[in-house]
Order: C-alpha cells, then sequence, then structure tokens
C-alpha cells in the first residue's frame, strides 16, 4: 500500500493570534480549531502543523526532508523574507503560498510576495478556505 502524502501547514508570524485579535480581517476561528476541521476534510493525507514568529525556525522547518508538500502562510515575512525564499528554492518541496486575506486588495507593501516566484502555486482571499484550496494541489 502507499504510504500517505506527509504536508506540512506552516504558519509564520502573529498567525497564532487568529481568533483572538481582528476578526474583521481575519476571522474569529482560532487556528488550532480549524485545523481540527482540516483534518477532517482531507483524510487521505498526513497533515502536520507548524507556527512560529521566528523567521529561523520557519526555515529550519522548510529545510525538513520528510515534507511531501507544504502550504505556507509566511505571514508578513512574505513581504520582506529573503532567507525564506532561499530556503523554498532550496529545497525541493513543492510549496503552495497561501494568504487568508486578498493582499492585493491591502496595502501596498503586501501587493509584493518574494516567496510567490519560488512557490508552485498561490491561494489568497478566501479566508481560512484559502488553506484548503491550496492543500488540494495535493491530493490532486
Ligand atoms: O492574509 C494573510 O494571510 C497574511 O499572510 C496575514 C499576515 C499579513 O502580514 C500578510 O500581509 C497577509 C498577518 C498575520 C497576522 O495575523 C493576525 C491574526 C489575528 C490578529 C492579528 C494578526
Amino acid at each position: 500500500m502507499m504510504r500517505a502524502k506527509q504536508i506540512l501547514v506552516l504558519n509564520g508570524p502573529n498567525l497564532n493570534l487568529l481568533g483572538k485579535r481582528e476578526p474583521e480581517t481575519y476571522g474569529a476561528k482560532s487556528f488550532e480549531d480549524y485545523f481540527v476541521e482540516l483534518k477532517t476534510k482531507f483524510p487521505s493525507i498526513e497533515l502536520a502543523y507548524f507556527q512560529s514568529n521566528l523567521e529561523g525556525e520557519l526555515v529550519n522547518k522548510i529545510q525538513e526532508t520528510n515534507w511531501d508538500g507544504i502550504v505556507l502562510n509566511a505571514a508578513g515575512y512574505t513581504h520582506t523574507s529573503v532567507a525564506i525564499r532561499d530556503a523554498i528554492a532550496a529545497v525541493d518541496t513543492p510549496v503552495v503560498e497561501v494568504h487568508i486575506s486578498n493582499i492585493t486588495k491591502r496595502e501596498s507593501f503586501r501587493h509584493e510576495s518574494l516567496i510567490s516566484p519560488v512557490c508552485i502555486g498561490c491561494v489568497f482571499g478566501f479566508g481560512l478556505k484559502s488553506y484548503e484550496l491550496g492543500l488540494n494541489y495535493f491530493v490532486a
């Protein structure tokens, strides 16, 4: 029997505040609660979750060689981090970039993503559903 794909959902800085602050922009649900739902929606893949506010910890996770794919919301680092971009470019793991909000409708500094060019694809603007749409790439 084929082993289930191991997919990492990786969240960057401040996403630990989901459900606690700014519900008008990011919704009222915590990511931990949403992750329980995600696991029931994707029974055919093995999902892991990691969140960090630290750039280097995100780089370390991306460098791990055990993942068949990563769904990454790099949050604020999306727009600033050469280190995260370099890490994605350096590994063979396919990375799907996701965002809860539509970054192109927001402040101009959010319009540029340093990581989009090294990701397989990008999904943004669908609230937490962006993660599901991103994960679909790995089950299709
Ligand atoms: O829309 C997204 O998913 C973002 O990646 C969220 C980042 C932002 O810097 C990106 O431009 C777009 C911000 C994450 C902050 O998350 C919070 C959640 C709840 C309360 C406060 C912040």
